[in-house]
């Protein structure tokens, strides 16, 4: 090997050859070329972590600025932070060792891309620094210990623990896109997060019960619909019910976190199923609706079609913490309730005083085509951060059912993510597998934790199916035959993390059906009540802040007037002048 002129790329090295040119460059550099030398110098150097530029000390001394390069700041005459990889020990100097934290990195980067999140498991092609040849790692590497400080493990492990490891961590039902968030601190904090539980979380034997019961839940709700009011549009869920075990926990940990009051968004995708789970609309306000036993008395929320209204109340979640949610309305235009629910988030955290904007924060929810295909997204995506439109961090939620209609992804955008608009805003995206509930209620957790760390928007890309056309009057063999031939075989996300509780010895085959006979039950008794005496489905206007307001017209003249003494207080604060201020 000719290392008089060092080439462009050093993976062909040989790594032994390069750690015994280096033993001898630290023992006596003088026995090197001088292209050798260099070469171990830049390596030190960058190893450091430390620079020096223009003659100025840089370092990580503590009194360096915020931010860096590119954050809009000046930096001024002080010292320059040149933060090395995170979590990264400075000073580690080993060649083979550059080359494990390569690997890594490329892990971070690219094991989004060969991450398990199809729900029909069908293979994309592996990035090339995903495997161990383009890395110049051989069979033999895997025995050696390295130091695994850098995916946040106090020690050392072997290569082969450590690549088990990464493809557990980022090629799981999990892929994460955090690489391209330019606030140093926020990708750290997400790559240590992430790694730190292997991007899982570990639920308790009661949890795991409870997320069962939610996907029984929204699985009857869906299946008594389309058995009860067969050819009635109500745009189900069914394919995506990991949904509901997402929205509940991304809500409960909200209200852990301080979280008081949530501004939620959706389209029609799965609404009334959300409507009933997760806002509390009663399946006798649902039922209601498709029995047409609709009152007069009823406010007709301007005559809109049930999957377009909106809903109010307030939960009270396992933590015995309560939240107020607060649905939009929306049009049939997609994606524009988005920019509604900014404005009305922001309004109420100003009704509540909240400077922060911690107490009072926005959800949205999206379809892949719509978040993909619309300008509207970016355009409020745009506003996000700007000081008089900000809402603190709006949290996304994409259910991307993989179609749009009866246009599949490959003929309805460019992009490789639907969520791709995201990185406009430097925004993290969490794609996980929606067959995987143990996995979907672990990014909601995370991006919840950041949301209210960071108070930046953050997305959640939930990677499902539609079992059925796009409205059930729809019929998804004629569009698309060979998906809609995938979708046919498919078990429900119920029917597989069943199997799975059952094969841990969570639950047994009585707790579930017991659990479908109090549904079947309520269910039941619920459209056998409405169909004799229907319920308001309308949000209770005499509650709260609309107390006392009403929808109806009437003719009786309004009170009006003001007394001749709050006319005269609010002419004397008119005119006053406030104390130490000179006209
Ligand atoms: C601005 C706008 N364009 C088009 C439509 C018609 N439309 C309603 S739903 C839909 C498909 C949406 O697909 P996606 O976002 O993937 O949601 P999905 O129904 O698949 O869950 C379209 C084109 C609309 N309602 N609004």
């Amino acid at each position: 090997m000719n290392t008089d002129a060092i080439p462009r790329s050093v993976n062909s090295w040989s790594p032994e050859y390069l750690e015994e040119r280096y033993r001898l460059y630290q023992s006596d550099p003088s026995a090197l070329t001088s292209a050798e030398q260099m070469f171990f110098a830049g390596f030190d150097l960058a190893q450091a972590g430390e620079l020096r530029l223009f003659g100025q000390a840089v370092g990580s001394s503590s009194g360096a600025p915020a931010g860096g390069p590119g954050n809009g700041h000046a930096a001024g005459d002080g010292p320059i932070r040149v933060t090395p990889f995170e979590g990264r020990p400075a000073g580690r100097t080993s060649y083979f060792q550059a080359v494990v934290d390569d690997f890594i990195t490329s892990y971070r980067m690219h094991g989004h891309l060969a991450a398990r999140i199809d729900p029909f498991g069908r293979e994309r092609p592996r990035p090339e620094d995903l495997t161990l040849e383009y890395h110049a790692i051989c069979c033999e590497d895997l025995d050696r210990p390295v130091d695994a400080s850098a995916i946040g493990y106090d020690g050392t492990l072997t290569v082969g623990e450590i690549v088990e490891r990464l493809e557990r961590t980022y090629c799981g039902s999990i892929g994460v896109e955090f690489m391209h968030v330019n606030d140093t601190a926020a990708r750290a904090w997400l790559f240590e997060r992430f790694e730190r539980s292997g991007g899982r979380i570990e639920l308790s034997k009661p949890e795991k019960a409870h997320l069962l019961e939610q996907l029984i839940r929204a699985e009857m709700f869906e299946r008594f619909l389309g058995k009860r009011y067969p050819g009635e549009k109500r745009f189900s869920l069914e394919g995506s019910e990991s949904l509901i075990p997402l929205l509940d926990r991304l809500l409960e940990k909200a209200s852990d976190l301080g979280v008081e009051e949530v501004v939620i968004g959706m389209a029609h995708r799965g609404r009334l199923n959300v409507l009933n789970n997760i806002m509390g609309k009663t399946y006798q306000q649902m039922f209601t609706e498709f029995e047409e036993t609709w009152l007069e008395d009823f406010d007709d929320s301007g005559g809109d079609v049930k999957y377009h209204r909106g809903y109010s109340s307030t939960r009270r979640y396992r933590n015995g913490r309560t939240l107020h949610l607060a649905m939009a309305s929306n049009p049939s235009h997609l994606e524009c309730v988005g920019a509604v629910v900014e404005g009305r988030c922001r309004a109420k955290q100003r009704l509540r005083a909240d400077f922060e904007r911690k107490r009072v924060i926005p959800v949205v929810l999206h379809g892949d085509s719509a978040i993909a295909g619309q300008g509207i997204v970016a355009e409020i995506l745009n506003y996000s951060g700007l000081e008089g439109y900000t809402t603190g961090g709006t949290v996304h939620v994409v259910v991307n059912n993989q179609i749009g209609f009866t246009t599949v992804p490959e003929d309805a955008r460019t992009s490789l993510y639907c969520t791709d608009v995201a990185k406009m805003i430097d925004a993290p995206v969490l794609h996980v597998n929606g067959e995987d509930p143990e996995a979907v209620v672990a990014v909601a957790e995370l991006a919840m934790e950041f949301r209210q760390k960071f108070q930046k928007d953050i997305f959640i890309d939930l990677q499902c199916y539609r079992r059925y056309g796009h409205n059930e009057q729809d019929e998804t063999s004629f569009t698309q035959p060979i998906l809609a031939e995938l979708i046919k075989g498919k078990k429900s996300i119920l029917a597989g993390y069943k199997e799975r509780l059952l094969a841990e010895g969570v639950i047994n085959d009585t707790d579930v059906e017991a659990i479908r006979v109090r549904m079947d039950e309520a269910l039941e008794h619920a459209q056998q009540e409405v169909k004799a005496s229907p319920h308001d489905p309308t949000i209770d206007a005499g509650s709260s802040r609309w107390a006392g307001l009403t929808h109806r017209f009437s003719f009786d003249p309004g009170e009006t007037a003001v007394s001749m003494e709050e006319i005269r207080e609010v002419c004397a604060a008119l005119g006053r002048t406030p104390d130490g201020f000179n006209v």
